[in-house]
């Protein structure tokens, strides 16, 4: 097969052939780190919106799922768990920071970690059994972000952290592949997506 010529895509295919492998090996965070240090192809494909951080998907299969996040400066996600699966989140454009929490039985609140930032090029690296985390855009600066999901998540748990409480959320897209979704539903994205 012939390597790709976008770098997104060169990395899509890397990534293929590392999951395929080793779904949790040292290579996966290499390569992001890489890319993120080396590239800047990403920023043809991110969007930014005044209302939240934006999911722009650059590929998905039954393996991962890989998405710029386009954070406007003081954004944030919920508080949110990942549905079982691995995450990791090499940072494009910085700084963007992450905090942990725990959750401490029902009814209870969450317990609340130290801030912690990255720089671009830093990958970060979260699963269920670590934490529940928020992340988001210092005050100051836009952020942006790529996560890469194996495999694949559609919804994800928020919790508020006073009462500890989670409710399911279904995640979708802001933009595929510098398309922008406008009334598109996330599962006719995915159904194209299974069809390739
Ligand atoms: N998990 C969130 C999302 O996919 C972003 S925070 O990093 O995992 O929307
Ligand atoms: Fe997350």
């Amino acid at each position: 097969m012939t390597a790709p010529q976008r770098p997104l895509d060169r990395l899509c295919q890397e990534l293929t052939t590392v999951l395929g492998r080793d779904p949790k090996g040292k290579a996966v965070a290499a390569l992001l780190e890489r890319y993120a240090r080396e590239e800047g192809d990403w920023a043809q494909w991110t969007f930014f919106d005044a209302g939240t951080y934006t999911r722009n998907l650059v590929h998905r299969s039954s393996l991962y799922e890989l998405l710029i996040l386009g954070w406007e400066a003081g954004q944030a996600s919920p508080i949110h768990d990942h549905d079982g699966q691995h995450c990791w989140m090499a940072v494009l454009e910085g700084p963007m920071q992450e905090v942990h929490f725990r959750a401490a039985g029902p009814g209870a609140p969450l317990t609340q970690g130290a801030l912690r930032t990255f720089e671009r090029g830093e990958v970060a690296y979260i699963a269920d059994e670590i934490a529940l985390h928020r992340v988001q855009a210092t005050p100051a600066a836009r952020g942006v972000s790529l996560h890469l999901y194996s495999s694949p998540i559609d919804t994800c748990r928020t919790y508020d952290p006073t009462s500890g409480e989670a409710r399911r959320l279904a995640v979708g897209y802001h933009s595929v592949r510098g398309v922008l979704c406008g009334e598109k539903s996330a599962a006719s994205v995915r159904a194209e997506w299974a069809a390739v």
